[in-house]
């Protein structure tokens, strides 16, 4: 494609010209009068076929001259051809710039609150739909990968609208960006992650109770700290049970204690667990089952609160959460035990769940640090302390 500019004394020359170089198919882009001493016109063309050689059609010829005197009179008349040219060209963006402009002005109409109260959500529905249509064209094979883990899609959109803003526009054009994306998605996984680290005694808090409801996996997480922190740490570990009302509660407390060698204490009520404290007031920990029932029941989590409100030293609450639950059973459970004041969730059974990424759901919809995650039934080995590169490795794998 040629683009040249043609000088003539008057618009049928400048037309002459034009053709004459750059065919007939010469698209005019802009033609004028100069407002210098000649009154010259300068017209504008590009031509997408090859300019005829050199120094053949650059001045008209004599004959050409002649032609065109008898025309040159007529300047008006050139206009309209260059005008009627340029309109033949630009008649289909003259079309869409008047549907732009009509639409332009459709929307103005719509912003307009009194028209239609509710813009200002549409607006943002509108803005979050476009956002997540530009996530999915660029890092679609991201965020499908989260989902099919199991990351609810607000949270996955979330991760890839960092990954995206972190990755920078440049790099997207990289030939290995979607790798270079990958890294920082589990970056952002990791860095998002929040820990707890273990339950360590320690600055006046050595009370750990253990909640969430029945089934999770209380007792057995339980009995694998109580293992560890006697076993392996050398504390001085006593185990509480607040349960009774559970078929085999006692007996499967019971056993446990036996097996790693420390003290179990039945304390159901408020008075035995102020007794439990006062006769255990030297231990180092002290590790409370709670029972299951109080997710349903509005008195066992009332009789539960009675039993930990007599500790006069702080409890630490964890809550347990299967990570195979759905989301919306995740809610139910963090809403649930919000009245006693978790200060970290213990993700069990990981080993169970076919989608990992349910892992980040639960640390989203808690709003908790993650203590431990258990891996198995087997006591101690199946628990491992939450390391937040870990948990990313769960869900994007080990490789990159
Ligand atoms: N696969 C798997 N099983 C587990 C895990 N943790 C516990 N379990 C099993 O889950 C079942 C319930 O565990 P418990 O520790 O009794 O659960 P709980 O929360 O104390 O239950 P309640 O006392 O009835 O409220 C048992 O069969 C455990 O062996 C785990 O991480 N993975
Ligand atoms: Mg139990």
């Amino acid at each position: 494609m040629e683009t040249r500019t043609f000088k003539a004394s008057s618009m049928a020359e400048a037309l002459h010209l034009t053709k004459a170089n750059l065919g007939a198919d010469a698209m005019i882009i802009s033609a004028r009068h100069l407002n210098n001493a000649k009154r010259e016109v300068e017209v504008t063309a590009v031509s997408t076929l090859a300019p005829e050689p050199k120094g053949k059609a650059d001045k008209p010829d004599k004959q050409d001259s002649k032609k065109q005197a008898k025309k040159s009179s007529d300047d008006i008349m050139d206009t309209e051809i260059v005008s009627k040219m340029m309109e033949d060209h630009l008649a289909p963006f003259y079309e869409e710039f008047t549907s732009l402009r009509r639409m332009v002005r459709e929307l103005k109409q719509l912003t307009n609150d009194t028209v239609l109260p509710g813009f200002g959500e549409l607006k943002h529905i509108l803005n979050d739909y476009s956002e997540g249509q530009e996530s999915s064209r660029m890092l679609g094979p991201l965020y499908s990968e989260l989902v099919e883990k199991g990351v609810l899609p607000q949270y996955a959109k979330g991760y890839i609208r960092a990954c995206e803003m972190e990755l920078g526009l440049q790099n997207l054009g990289q030939r290995d960006w979607l790798t270079l994306a990958r890294g920082l998605l589990r970056q952002i996984i990791v860095r998002e992650t929040t820990v707890a680290g273990p339950l360590v005694p320690g600055n006046g808090s050595r009370i750990f109770a253990f909640c969430g409801p029945s089934g999770v996996g209380k007792t057995t997480t339980m009995a694998k700290l109580a293992s560890r922190m006697s076993l392996s740490e050398g504390m001085n570990v006593v185990m509480a049970l607040t349960d009774t009302y559970c078929v085999g509660a006692v007996e499967q407390s019971r056993r446990y204690a036996e097996l790693i060698g420390v003290p179990m204490v039945v304390a159901d009520r408020p008075e035995k667990f102020l007794s439990m404290l006062k006769a255990y007031s030297s231990a180092d920990v002290i590790l409370v089952d709670t029972p299951g029932r109080v997710y349903e029941s509005d008195e066992a989590l009332n009789s539960l609160a009675d039993i930990l409100a007599m500790a006069s030293e702080p409890v630490e609450t964890s809550l347990h959460v299967p990570a195979a639950y759905s989301p919306a059973h995740i809610k139910a459970i963090a809403k649930r035990f919000a009245p006693l004041n978790p200060s970290r969730v213990i993700i069990t059974k990981v080993d169970e769940s076919v989608q990992t990424g349910s892992i980040l759901n639960i640390l989203h919809a808690t709003s908790l640090p993650a203590a431990y995650l258990t891996t198995g039934s087997r006591v101690p080995e199946d628990i491992e302390v939450a390391v937040a590169e870990r948990i990313a490795r769960y869900i994007l794998g080990s490789d990159n």
